[in-house]
């Protein structure tokens, strides 16, 4: 579960930054496979791999170094309990940013897919949310360079967001963030974690010389959604990370439940 120290912060801002999650060994190797991912022209790639833009799909599954991340100590205890014990992996894109990259405007579940779309709530001083996404970072975000932005607490909102607000829902200028947003500048080994109802957008990225690698892992409890694992990706992935990945019903205890799996699956 949660610390308390997690809880009480994700509660009141709907984020959470976890500071040097991963260990040299795994940053390094995170690093080593997503450039590999980057730099193999497109139709080299192994079935079930591709690239849309900024976003390399499946990237989590790509190299074992990537795919043991779904289950980080640092992140398990937080996922089990967001899902109240009954995770799922809904997806995991390798999002690359290159000098130059565009951003995107602010949004989140409530604007997307109206107010019903997503539950946040607290039962018997647990968190439960049944859309999350966790951004293990592979580079430095340094003050100035651009990348992610959030509105904290936004997640609790109980109003539609003024249209004009915020710059129009589009502030692109990290020089004059309107007041209440943030842009919270991880390092490579660090990891965010956000509620989708958290209302958040992403800036230009300006540096010139160098990137941005974040993996985009997608959470949800096992009921919720429909969808399966790529056909295409299952010889690849560890039965551990099927097993995630699959959806089940609300009474059924996935294995990976039970038996934390989490430091006990190593590249
Ligand atoms: O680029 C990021 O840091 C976050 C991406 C994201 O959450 C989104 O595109 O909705």
């Amino acid at each position: 579960m949660m610390t308390s120290e997690q809880r009480y912060f994700f509660d009141v801002t709907g984020y959470l930054h976890l500071k040097n999650a991963l260990t040299a060994e795994e940053l390094a190797a995170g690093q080593e496979a997503s450039l590999r991912y980057i730099e193999t022209p497109t139709d080299q790639l192994p079935e079930g791999f591709g690239k849309d833009g900024k976003r390399h799909l499946n990237g989590f599954a790509f190299d074992e170094s990537l795919e043991c991340l779904v289950f980080h100590p640092s992140i398990w205890p937080i996922i089990m309990e967001l899902t109240n014990g009954k995770p799922r992996l809904v997806s995991g894109t390798l999002q690359v940013d290159l000098p130059g990259a565009g951003g995107g405007a602010l949004h989140c579940a409530r604007d997307d897919y109206g107010w019903e779309s997503c539950r946040y709530e607290v039962r018997e001083n647990r968190i439960y949310c049944d859309n999350f996404v966790i951004f293990p970072y592979f580079d430095d975000v340094l003050p100035g360079d651009g990348g992610l932005l959030v509105v904290p607490g936004s997640h609790k909102s109980a109003f539609s967001r003024p249209r004009h607000l915020f710059q129009n829902g589009n502030p692109t200028d990290l020089d004059n963030l309107p007041q209440g947003i943030i842009n919270p500048t991880p390092k490579a080994g660090d990891i965010l974690i956000i509620s989708e109802l958290l209302t958040h957008g992403i800036l230009p990225w300006r540096p010139t010389d160098r990137i941005r690698r974040i993996l985009v892992l997608r959470y949800a409890p096992q009921h919720c959604g429909s969808g399966s694992i790529p056909e295409a990706l299952k010889s690849r992935l560890r039965p551990e990370t099927q097993e995630l990945m699959a959806s089940a019903h609300y009474t059924h205890i996935k294995e990976i439940a039970k038996q934390n799996p989490a430091g006990q699956i190593e590249k």
